[in-house]
């Protein structure tokens, strides 16, 4: 399944070295979930089952709109970035999907790439449409916006670009294609803010009805950047407005990145879960107004309050409820597959701890009115150590225990630095 990748055999001698301390940390865990009525290896089925896309951008080193400081062994093209891809869900096995950006994935066969993909352990995940900037060879600009264009021309050319990526997401095997524009304006009274979201609405409406019957159409809004005072899709309220105008195949994207400081994100989860418009996540962290830092690195308390609200999702929607994950990050300062493999550790850790909040004691304490039994019945699930979980769930599917010294030990990243075509110096972005 994972030909070419880290060796099985440096794997399993790692984990033999690190087993004793979790199963002895795993049997105290359960022991402590025991006393709450929890029984652990259910928390663990969860979390064997639970998983979150990788974006092929995130494979390589990001960049501001300063610098890049690209690192030694780093891909460049899709074939390099499936092959870290395929590294981190071999390490961490639980991100078996890759989310593609086109054009920047562009390749001439997408069945030889779906096979490449399958050969190293993976399928493909949300389709990301590019009408931020422009191509070579392409007829029109971006420059004043894409799918809200006052030119026609323009408007028909993201939406011609956007029919494509669903033709290619077809042919390798996807569901979902994300909607993000940059259109907006960097003046007050540059834009008429009602005509621009009427141009939208018009030419993702000609997105919608070229979408096959079981696919879902994911809207993504951002507040600010790269427009600097009004964006044509820039909060929870325009995504969702859209995504009702258009139908029940489309949907809500939500990037943790994309909101005003401190707006409270689990209370969106909740509004767009109740109107059955929640279709997805971008995992990632923020301090001040960014959408690049890893998941859970500065916040992971938003993190675990997001997940609360997911798991009240989950059991109030049944089957209906399949919101697409992603990791969608930019790493400026790391090596991408270590931060990859720990986001996606920190984000089932955050599913696992609101899987274990006593929901009966959280409602009963909601009705009566308690505010203290019901923080204390959130708090009591935040403050209990899942690692034991996670690391077991993996442990359990082939993976590493202890990932970044098993990634480290396995000189990936030096062998690459030999293969692989050094980046060059150049701009940032993403
Ligand atoms: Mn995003």
């Amino acid at each position: 399944m994972t030909h070419g990748l880290i060796s099985d055999e440096l794997i399993a001698e790692r984990n033999a070295r690190a087993r004793a301390a979790l199963d002895e940390d795993y049997a105290a865990l359960g022991k402590q979930l025991d006393r709450a009525d929890i029984a652990i290896d259910s928390i663990t089925q969860s979390i064997s089952s639970f998983s979150v896309a990788v974006p092929t951008w995130g494979a390589g080193r990001g960049g501001t709109r300063f610098a890049k400081f690209p690192i030694p062994g780093e891909p460049t093209t899709i074939h390099e970035k499936l092959e870290d891809c395929g590294v981190i869900n071999q390490l961490c096995r639980m991100t078996p999907r890759v989310s593609p950006h086109f054009p920047w994935d562009k390749v001439a066969d997408y069945q030889a790439l779906r096979e490449e993909a399958a050969a190293v352990g993976l399928g493909f995940d949300a389709i990301n449409s590019n009408t931020f900037q422009d191509q070579p060879g392409q007829s029109q600009s971006y420059a004043s916006g894409s799918l809200s264009s006052t030119s026609d021309a323009v408007r028909q050319q993201a939406v011609e670009h956007n029919i494509e990526c669903i033709d290619i997401g077809r042919q390798l095997g996807a569901s979902d294609l994300t909607v993000w524009v940059g259109d907006g304006s960097n003046f007050p009274g540059q834009q008429d803010l009602t005509r621009s979201f009427d141009r939208y609405l018009e030419a993702v409406g000609l997105i919608y009805a070229a979408l096959p019957g079981d696919w879902r159409l994911l809207i993504e809004h951002k507040m600010f950047e790269p427009a600097f005072y009004s964006s044509v899709i820039s909060d929870w309220g325009s995504s969702i407005l859209a995504a009702q105008e258009l139908g029940p195949k489309a949907q809500c994207l939500v990037d943790l990145g994309h909101h005003a400081p401190n707006v409270n994100i689990e209370q969106i989860v909740a509004r767009l879960n109740r109107f059955g418009k929640l279709g997805g996540f971008h995992f990632n962290d923020s301090k001040y107004g960014d959408d690049d830092l890893d998941s859970g690195s500065i916040n992971p308390h938003q993190l675990f309050l997001i997940f609360n609200e997911l798991v009240e999702a989950e059991r109030n929607s049944g089957s209906s409820f399949r919101p697409s994950y992603m990791i969608d990050q930019s790493h400026n300062v790391t090596d991408p597959i270590e931060s990859m493999m720990m986001s996606a550790d920190c984000i089932a850790a955050s599913y696992a701890k609101a899987l274990l909040v006593d929901r009966a004691a959280l409602h009963d304490a909601q009705e009566r009115n308690d505010a203290m039994a019901a923080f204390q019945a959130l708090r009591r699930a935040y403050n209990i150590d899942v690692t034991p979980i996670v690391a077991k769930a993996r442990a359990e599917a082939g993976g590493a225990i202890d990932m970044i010294a098993t990634y480290r030990d396995s000189g990936w990243r030096q062998r690459k630095a030999q293969e692989r075509q050094r980046v060059g110096l150049g701009a940032g972005i993403v």
